[in-house]
């Protein structure tokens, strides 16, 4: 599940206790300033029950952590990885030319109201795709969603639980339809 906002900040690789599931899928954002959009990728994940792991890394502060640590990822398990950041986006960019592993990219808000960092993900020259996302909240939430839906692929489980979230959902608006309806 989520690992503790502690070793999240800790720049050093996370210490696994033995027995736990490993993560098979990556989160990561650019700088601490976008955990408050990126948990919900986390709270996505944790709703599913995936096993996932959240970590700082950034393509232009720490080059090297950013390397080895998409050069690593399938190596340890990982699946899928999410990359949010604002700004000068690069950080999805990078991760994917590391690796073969599906990218999926959260543009952030850090100014300019995201547009600069969703042309950074979304504008990716032919041959390194990253999936790229809306903006923000939305993003954030959507990325842990499709992260899912490619794990469901080989998860007939995870496959029913989409279901099952797509039906609550369309029941929760129907509601709410009613709702207003009610009150004119
Ligand atoms: P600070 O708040 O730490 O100054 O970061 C982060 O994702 C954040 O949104 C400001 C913004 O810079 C972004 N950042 C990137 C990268 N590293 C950090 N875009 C990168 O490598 O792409």
């Amino acid at each position: 599940m989520m690992r503790l906002e502690s070793e999240v900040r800790s720049q050093k690789p996370c210490v696994r206790r033995p027995g736990k599931p490993k993560p098979v899928v990556a989160v990561v954002m650019g700088s601490d300033s976008d955990m408050a959009v990126m948990s919900e990728t986390a709270k996505v994940l944790e709703e599913f029950a995936v096993e996932h792991e959240v970590q700082i890394v950034s393509a232009h502060r720490t080059p090297d952590r950013c390397r080895e640590f998409a050069c690593g990822a399938a190596g340890r398990g990982i699946k899928v990885m999410v990359a949010g950041a604002g700004k000068a986006a690069h950080l999805a960019g990078v991760i994917a030319a590391h690796t073969t592993l599906p990218v999926i990219g959260v543009p952030l808000d850090a100014g300019m109201g995201g547009l600069d960092a969703l042309l950074s993900i979304a504008q990716m020259p032919g041959g390194v795709p990253v999936a790229c996302m809306a903006v923000g909240k939305s993003g954030a939430k959507n990325a842990g969603l499709l992260a899912i839906e490619m794990l469901a692929l080989s998860d007939g489980a995870l496959r029913r639980k989409l279901s099952r979230y797509r039906e609550r959902m369309a029941r929760e608006v129907e509601a709410k339809s009613s709702q207003v309806s009610a009150r004119k």
